[in-house]
């Protein structure tokens, strides 16, 4: 059993430029913000990352939100407090409703805690079993098709096997043509991220022609039941992402198939813990699962990493090198792809990075320090 006093939590909000925009059907991100949070235990440190950023686009959390509800509810929840496990946190927590990505961000922190004070990886407390995992890579909408081709075709030269094609309404079926045509043999999925609706369907029935591994998130996140519908009526897998915040949603969807993918972000599951048990109810059942990515700093891509190497995860993961995201990150060592597709899950203690702190300070737009 740990044993962990919460001396004091540093919230930072941190702005990293990306090294290309990144556009998505709710908008373009050129710099990206975050939450970096790191707790103070007896001279232990543990660092954590909220993913929010600033437009509730994906989420309805931003980095104002994650910020409020850290700062005013989650974090006096356990300033002096002793803690145990993730489940003392989670029961504390528990009053609260919502906020995942907060929750998460928050809960990281204390994995994290949990490995270094115990002198474990965090992959070792997960369960990880392999020691890399395959990855690929998430493309955004580009300016047309051509450009697309060109940017996917880099990305295949340096060694991705595995695209993924931002799409939205009208910017869709030519683009994926277009794609499919250029690399007829590239394991290839799309993500909606919720742009549709049923009366897209024939949107969907081409894009169902196209050998996609996948059709991520093609209607509204809170409509699990449209999905069901549309499912009925694709050869080709619907994954869910943004629909899919617990373990209970997990379930409800498989039941009524309205997915035969999941796809598992820990930040949008609200932590690890969670995500975990989403992990292990889809492996029980036979239903493959990969791991999302939130363009995360070297933090969080660790800690991707450490869950995308549990058994379940059966599909590459949007979790790609440093260099597809950050000139300078602020966790080093910087992550490299291998020439199989795979990164290495890190093995040091807990999430196995250490923070580059003179990068955070110069990324750092606000930073606020609590204690009791
Ligand atoms: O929907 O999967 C998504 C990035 C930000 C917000 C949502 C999503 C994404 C990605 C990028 O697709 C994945 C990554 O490389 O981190
Ligand atoms: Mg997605």
């Amino acid at each position: 059993m740990a044993n962990l006093k919460i001396d004091s939590v540093e919230l930072r909000l941190v702005r990293m430029q990306l090294i290309a925009p990144f556009e998505t059907s709710f908008g373009v991100e050129r710099d990206r913000d975050c939450l970096i949070l790191k707790i103070d235990s007896e001279g232990a440190m543990g660092w954590g990352e909220c993913v929010a950023v600033r437009n509730p686009g994906y989420s309805y959390e931003t980095t104002e939100t994650a910020w409020h509800i850290l700062t005013e509810f989650f974090i006096p929840e356990i300033l002096s407090k002793r803690l145990q496990s993730v489940e003392d946190l989670r029961n504390r927590l528990r009053i609260f409703k919502g906020h995942p990505l907060a929750r998460a961000g928050l809960e990281l922190a204390i994995w994290d805690l949990l490995g270094v004070t115990s002198g474990r990886s965090l992959q070792d407390l997960l369960g990880g079993v392999v020691p890399q995992v395959p990855v690929g890579v998430s493309v955004g909408i580009q300016e047309d098709a051509d450009t697309l081709v060109k940017v996917v075709g880099k990305y295949v030269v340096q060694g991705y096997r595995r695209v993924k094609l931002k799409i939205k309404p009208g910017r869709d079926v030519h683009e994926v043509r277009a794609v499919r045509e250029a690399f007829p043999d590239l394991p290839l999925q799309v993500d909606a991220n919720a742009a549709y609706d049923l009366e897209d369907i024939d949107i969907f029935k081409a894009l169902d022609e196209f050998q996609l591994l996948l059709i991520e998130q093609p209607l509204a996140e809170d409509d699990l039941v449209d999905h069901s519908s549309l499912q009925a009526q694709l050869q080709t897998p619907i994954c869910l992402d943004e629909s899919i915040l617990s373990v209970r949603h997990t379930r409800q969807a498989l039941q009524i198939d309205a997915c035969r993918v999941v796809n598992i972000k820990q930040a949008r599951i609200g932590g690890l813990q969670e995500a975990l048990a989403v992990h292990d109810l889809c492996h029980a059942a036979s239903i493959p699962v990969w791991c999302g990515g939130m363009l995360e700093t070297g933090i969080g891509r660790a800690a991707n990493l450490a869950l995308a190497s549990l058994p379940g995860f059966q599909l590459p993961g949007d979790i790609s090198a440093t260099d597809r995201y950050y000139n300078v990150d602020i966790a080093v060592p910087r992550f490299h792809l291998n020439a199989d597709s795979t990164i290495d899950v890190p093995t040091g203690l807990g999430l196995g990075v250490s923070v580059d702190l003179d990068a955070l300070e110069r990324f750092t737009l606000r930073k606020a320090l609590l204690s009791k």
